[in-house]
């Protein structure tokens, strides 16, 4: 795949940044993807500013290459990650769940490439009026907490409202998603869920042996009653809170059950009481590989469709891989 203006951006090889994963992204998984010539990111989820420091340090051992922080907006500790994020000069920093509009200006300052991820227009525009460098667009196939448009009607509305780069995230898991990606106007992806059913990624084997064996419909969105919905693995814990959204249950009978459950899932492998976080592409990975593979074949493959769909030129037409008159 050639370069294109995310690969310039972020000084990577392939267009593609691994998602920030809340507990899951950790230095292991960062620095494996950013050495296969991705962005690795780091995420820093709910954690407290001293564990994220050793975890970008660790990084910094593991790889030469750029790699980035997801900063959780929703985090306890937002406002000192903010600053450390700072403080570290960390190359590109993407933002979740909520708006970084308040930190945007200090991030730049300290040189960091800012890549907010939005789950509709609206908030797109708003982040490139406030100095975005790019936007993730993220449709409501992804894991973890979610917006309501899809992938395939999100990225080309937000491509055609803003100027700055689009990165496609939600459903892409393969070189097909790549190339679908592109054709709507992205210039790269954003992939979590694949990542999760890789050899560098940390977390408990049951939780990647559940990622593989997932089907098409083995995902559900819990936490739509409460504002926040986050699509998960379906498991027990994941019905009984379908179940106590239905009677309506209060915000604090489902934080009671809720709190620590992504912990649950990821260090414990915890099958009932773990909230195994996934997004729906769950049902196309059925093997763990090493990063550097994933991303390999996923650009090999999206390079052989984007081939297929770019012929040189075609009679009667104009040639469409230089834009110049046949
Ligand atoms: O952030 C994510 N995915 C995440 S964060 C996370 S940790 C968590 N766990 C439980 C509950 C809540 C969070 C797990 N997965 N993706 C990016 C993303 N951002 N998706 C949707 C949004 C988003 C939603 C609302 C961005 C902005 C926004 O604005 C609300 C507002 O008006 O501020």
């Amino acid at each position: 795949m050639k370069k294109n203006a995310i690969c310039g951006l972020l000084s990577i090889e392939f267009p593609l940044i691994q998602g920030g994963m809340a507990w899951v992204a950790d230095a292991s998984l960062a620095s494996a993807v950013s050495n296969a010539g991705g962005l690795g990111l780091i995420g820093a989820g709910a954690m407290p500013p001293e564990i994220l420091q050793r975890e970008i340090h660790k990084a910094r051992q593991l790889t030469d290459r750029p790699f980035g922080v997801n900063v959780m907006l929703m985090s306890p500790f937002v406002e000192d990650i903010a600053q450390l994020v700072c403080d570290e000069k960390i190359a590109v920093i993407t933002t979740g769940a909520g708006s970084p509009g308040k930190y945007i200006e200090q991030w730049k300052r300290a040189g960091s490439k800012v890549i907010p991820v939005v789950p509709s227009v609206a908030y797109a525009r708003r982040m490139e009026s406030l100095g975005a460098d790019a936007v993730v667009a993220e449709g409501t196939e992804a894991g973890g907490h979610i917006g309501d448009l899809t992938t395939m009607v999100l990225i080309p509305q937000v491509v055609d409202a803003v100027k700055i780069p689009v990165v496609a995230a939600g459903g892409v898991a393969d070189g097909r998603g790549v190339a679908a990606a592109f054709m709507l106007g992205a210039s790269g992806v954003q992939l979590g869920t694949r990542f999760l059913a890789c050899v560098e990624c940390t977390i408990h084997d049951n939780y990647k042996q559940l990622v593989t064996k997932a089907r098409d419909i083995d995902t559900v969105v819990t936490g739509r009653t409460g504002g926040h919905p986050v699509r998960t693995l379906k498991n027990k814990l994941a019905r009984r809170l379908l179940e106590l959204e239905k009677q309506g249950a209060s915000f604090s009978e489902i934080e009671e059950i809720t709190v620590g459950s992504l912990r649950r899932a990821v260090q414990d492998g915890d099958l009932d009481e773990g909230s195994f976080m996934a997004g729906q592409s769950a049902g196309m990975i059925d093997r763990i590989q090493p990063a550097a593979d994933i991303i390999r074949e996923i650009f090999l493959q999206a390079d052989v469709l984007l081939e297929q769909q770019m012929p040189a030129s075609i009679p009667g037409l104009i040639n469409l891989k230089t834009g110049g008159a046949r």
